[in-house]
């Protein structure tokens, strides 16, 4: 049995504070060492840990009201004087590197294999690309309410700048009220189930086989029986991890656009092909357990709503497609050439999710919202009503950047070959080329004919990213300069 040792985790590797819905990432630069380490160690015990809250004398269990976690960029350790052997070649080159420092118009092969090409290249990104300042560190406020956030942000902007901290980008996110994400779909249903958390794991994972620690946390054996590698010097690896940090911009408008032209207009159908791209209803239930209409009731309910395999009921993928999203970045037992094997290789490959939404929220029905807003104006298509820039700031955990995020985003969401397809990428992620006439299609497989849609747009933008280390407390302390 693994046991964790949970005080000297971050929180945010094994919660994804859901009661604290309001947040904000702060990126910054250090100044001066001394006062930034001193920082450091000033800020360590309010660093939020994976340890169990505790109890009240009804047993009831007293969340805080406020969380905050860190993490940094091998620059940032850089400055900071910290030992870098042993750290993850990703980590050291970052998600937008190597860089050719003689031909720096050159996209880095790690940008084409993520599909940060054309709108999505680093050249063009607000955060973390060639033409932004480097980013040292990532402070993540969480609040439960947006008075408590605001009170955390004046009090950490002061200190930032009173230990000559330059802040580089702040970007507010939240859980929206209802869960949903910007296209309007139920999200944060499906994670992997970590081995020694058995006590957080979630209702709705049963079916799921639970995920060895060492796939998250650092110093722990992980899927092949092995410790991850990790940072050399022994005080800075155990109980932290690697985070992916994205600025996933959506077009809401040009996603049901999209939609409802493929559809002729109508909403039901245009209802089932958005399904079809993510697979599942935008109520959250699953389209391999209710492929003809949606179940809101099993969306809701978390003892079903991610209870589901592919092989027995839908391997050809005539309910939730071979293709769809959610198949792509956790094709469960569906891979070849068995589902035990397909099982087993997808553990190898998990992330667990820690992404919030920034910008606006919508209302809980976003495809009744357009359609208001079209009727009201007098509009053809949908518009985004003010023009506000909306999405994901994506955040992933795993202790192998390479096998695990790299993995997905190369192999499942941007190959068009994935499982026997034959132009088709994550229809929602993978449609970076400008020119139409190249771009992806998505097939939804159907009986008697299967139905192509063809020259989907792109609805997601990478608009900033980075590759972080979340040290555990005692590495902090380190890190800090306590020794
Ligand atoms: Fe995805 N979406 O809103 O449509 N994703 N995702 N994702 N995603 C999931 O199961 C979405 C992105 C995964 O276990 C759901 O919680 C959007 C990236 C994985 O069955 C929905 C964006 C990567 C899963 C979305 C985005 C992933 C998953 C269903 C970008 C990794 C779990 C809700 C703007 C590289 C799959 C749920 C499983 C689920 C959406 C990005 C990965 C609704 C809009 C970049 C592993």
């Amino acid at each position: 049995m693994t046991i964790l040792q949970l005080e000297d985790i971050q929180g945010i590797l094994l919660s994804g504070y859901g009661h604290l819905g309001f947040s904000t990432n702060y990126f910054l630069q250090f100044g001066d060492v001394a006062p930034a380490r001193q920082w450091l160690a000033e800020t360590l015990p309010q660093v939020t840990t994976a340890t169990p809250w505790p109890k009240d004398a009804n047993g009831n269990v007293q969340k805080p009201r406020t969380g905050l976690n860190l993490a940094f960029t091998r620059q940032g350790l850089e400055v900071l004087e910290v030992p870098l052997q042993g750290f993850s070649t990703e980590f050291i080159e970052g998600i937008a590197g190597p860089t050719d420092a003689a031909h720096p118009d050159k996209l880095p092969n790690r940008s084409r294999r993520l599909g940060d090409m054309g709108a999505n290249a680093p050249f063009n990104w607000v955060l973390g690309g060639p033409n932004n300042p480097p980013v040292h560190l990532l402070v993540i406020l969480f609040a439960a309410t947006p008075e408590e956030r605001e009170n955390l942000k004046n009090r950490y902007l002061l200190e930032f700048s009173r230990a000559g901290m330059s802040l580089l980008f702040t970007e507010d996110t939240y859980v929206s009220k209802t869960s949903r994400e910007p296209f309007g779909f139920l999200d944060g249903l499906s994670q992997p189930s970590v081995e020694g958390t058995e006590a957080l794991k979630k209702d709705n994972v049963q079916m799921q086989t639970t995920v060895k620690a060492g796939e998250f946390i650092l110093g722990y054996k992980n899927e092949f029986d092995l410790y991850p590698p990790m940072p050399t010097n022994p005080r800075l690896g155990s109980n932290g991890s690697y985070l992916v940090y994205r600025k996933l911009e959506q077009d809401v408008a040009g996603f049901w656009n999209y939609a409802f032209r493929q559809a002729g207009g109508e909403q039901a159908v245009a209802e089932v092909l958005a399904a079809k791209m993510v697979g599942r209803w935008r109520s959250g239930a699953p389209l391999t357990t209710t492929p003809q209409q949606d179940d809101p009731a099993l969306g809701e309910d978390f003892d079903r709503n991610n209870n589901f395999l592919y092989a027995d009921t839908d391997l050809p993928g005539t309910g939730c497609p071979v293709g769809s999203h959610i198949r792509r970045t956790n094709p469960r037992d569906a891979l070849l050439p068995d589902p035990p094997a397909s099982l087993d290789a997808v553990k190898k490959h998990r992330i667990l999710r820690r992404g919030r939404i920034y910008g606006d929220d919508y209302p809980l029905d976003v495809v009744g919202h357009l359609l208001a807003i079209k009727a009201q104006k007098g509009l053809e298509y949908f518009a985004e009503e003010l023009l506000q820039l909306r999405g994901l700031s994506f955040m992933a955990i795993n202790a192998d950047l390479k096998r695990q995020f790299e993995f997905v985003q190369q192999t499942w969401v941007n190959d068009p070959k994935f499982d026997g397809l034959y132009n088709d990428k994550d229809p929602l992620l993978a449609n970076e080329s400008d020119d139409r006439s190249k771009s992806n299609s998505f097939t939804i497989q159907r009986v008697p004919l299967r139905k192509e849609l063809k020259e989907l747009p792109r609805f997601v933008t990478t608009r900033g990213g980075g590759y972080f280390f979340v040290p555990g407390i005692t590495a902090l302390r380190f890190i800090s300069g306590q020794g």
